[in-house]
C-alpha cells in the first residue's frame, strides 16, 4: 500500500549534492528528521521519504522503481544512460527539470607540456577516466583511436603516475588541474544537477504529488534572483522607465491618488536590482522605489 502512495525521492548521501537537495526539499515545503546514519528520512508532513544513498546508485534506484525521483547530476544520468545502452537496456530515467547546482564540466586536460590542436591530438593516447562511456561517445564522434583507462577515483594523478597520457575528468573551479599540472583543453559534457523519474506510470496520488513538486521547484528556481520592486512613476515617463526594469515582462501600473500626472508601478523582476539600475529609474523621474526579496512564485 505504501509503496503506491508515498513518493521515493533518492538523493545523494554525502557529498557536493546532499546540503542543495535537501534545502531544495525544504523550500518545497517538506518536513523531515534527518538521524545520524540515516537511510530514509520519512517526511513528516507530506507522503514523500527520502532515500539518502552514493550518487553513482541513484539513476539505478529510479530505473528499478526503487525511488520514483532522484536528484543527480547529468554527468552522472548520461554515464548510465549510455551504459545501459551499451548492454542493450532501455534506460527507465528521463530528466525532468535541470537545477540551478552542481555545475561542472566533463573536460580533457592534458599535462602543461602537451601539445592540443583538436581531438586528432589524442589519436594513439591512454586516456584515464572515470566516464569510460561519455568519454567513448566523444571519440567515436571524433573518430579517433585511444585507449580509455577506466579509473574508480584520482584520475588527475594518472599521467604522472605513467598510468596515462592525458585524462577526462570534471572540472569547476580548474584549481585541482592547475595542482596537477594539467590544462583543460576541450569540453565534452556541460553538467549541473537535475531531477530524474521513472517514466513507467505512477499512481494517481503520486503523480499528483510530482506534478506539485515540479511546480514548486520551478517556482523556487524562478525566485532565486528574482525581486519585487515598486515605485512612482511619471506618467509621461512610464515606457523609459519600463523599459529601464531587469527582466519584468508586464508590470503593474496603478493611479497615484492625488497625483493625476503620476502612476505606481509594481512589478517582479527575473534579475537582480543592482543601485545602479536604481540610479538609472531615479534619473528617469522614478522616486519611493522600494525593492524586496521574492520568496515564493507559482505560476
Ligand atoms: O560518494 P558519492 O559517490 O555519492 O560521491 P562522489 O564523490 O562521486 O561525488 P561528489 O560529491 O564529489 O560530486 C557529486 C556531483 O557533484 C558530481 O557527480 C557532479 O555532478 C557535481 N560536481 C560539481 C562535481 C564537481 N562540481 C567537481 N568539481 N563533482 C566532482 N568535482 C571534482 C572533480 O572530480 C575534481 O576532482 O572536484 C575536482 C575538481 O574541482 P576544481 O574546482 O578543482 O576544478
Ligand atoms: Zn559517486
Amino acid at each position: 500500500m505504501d509503496k503506491h502512495t508515498r513518493l521515493k525521492v533518492a538523493i545523494q548521501k554525502s557529498g557536493r549534492l546532499t546540503e542543495h537537495s535537501l534545502e531544495l526539499l525544504t523550500r518545497c515545503g517538506l518536513k523531515f528528521n534527518r538521524g545520524k546514519d540515516q537511510l530514509i528520512c520519512h517526511g513528516e508532513n507530506m507522503p514523500l521519504d527520502i532515500l539518502l544513498v552514493r550518487d553513482d546508485d541513484i539513476p539505478d534506484l529510479v530505473q528499478q522503481d526503487v525511488a520514483d525521483l532522484g536528484i543527480v547530476g547529468i554527468n552522472v544520468i548520461e554515464e548510465k544512460r549510455l551504459a545501459f545502452e551499451a548492454r542493450g537496456i532501455q534506460p527507465l530515467f528521463e530528466v525532468l527539470m535541470r537545477l540551478d547546482q552542481g555545475r561542472c564540466r566533463l573536460s580533457i586536460a592534458v599535462p602543461d607540456d602537451f601539445r592540443y590542436d583538436n581531438p586528432q591530438s589524442l589519436q594513439g593516447k591512454r586516456i584515464a577516466t572515470t566516464y569510460p562511456n561519455i568519454l567513448g561517445r566523444f571519440l567515436k564522434q571524433h573518430n579517433v583511436q585511444a585507449e580509455i583507462v577506466t579509473l574508480s577515483g584520482a584520475v588527475e594523478i594518472a599521467p604522472r603516475l605513467g598510468r596515462a597520457d592525458v585524462i577526462c575528468d570534471l572540472v569547476s573551479s580548474g584549481a585541482t588541474l592547475t595542482a596537477n599540472h594539467l590544462k583543460e583543453v576541450a569540453v565534452i559534457l556541460e553538467s549541473q544537477a537535475a531531477i530524474i523519474r521513472t517514466p513507467v506510470a505512477v499512481s494517481p496520488e503520486k503523480q499528483d504529488w510530482i506534478h506539485r513538486l515540479m511546480l514548486r521547484m520551478d517556482g523556487i528556481q524562478q525566485v532565486k534572483e528574482s525581486k519585487y520592486i515598486l515605485l512612482h512613476a511619471p506618467r509621461a515617463r512610464l515606457e523609459e522607465i519600463k523599459r529601464l526594469l531587469p527582466g519584468s515582462e508586464s508590470p503593474t501600473i496603478i493611479p497615484l491618488e492625488g497625483h493625476p500626472d503620476k502612476v505606481v508601478v509594481h512589478a517582479v523582476c527575473r534579475e537582480n536590482v543592482f543601485w545602479e539600475t536604481l540610479e538609472g529609474l531615479k534619473a528617469a523621474g522614478a522616486s519611493s522605489m522600494l525593492v524586496l526579496p521574492v520568496e515564493k512564485m507559482l505560476n
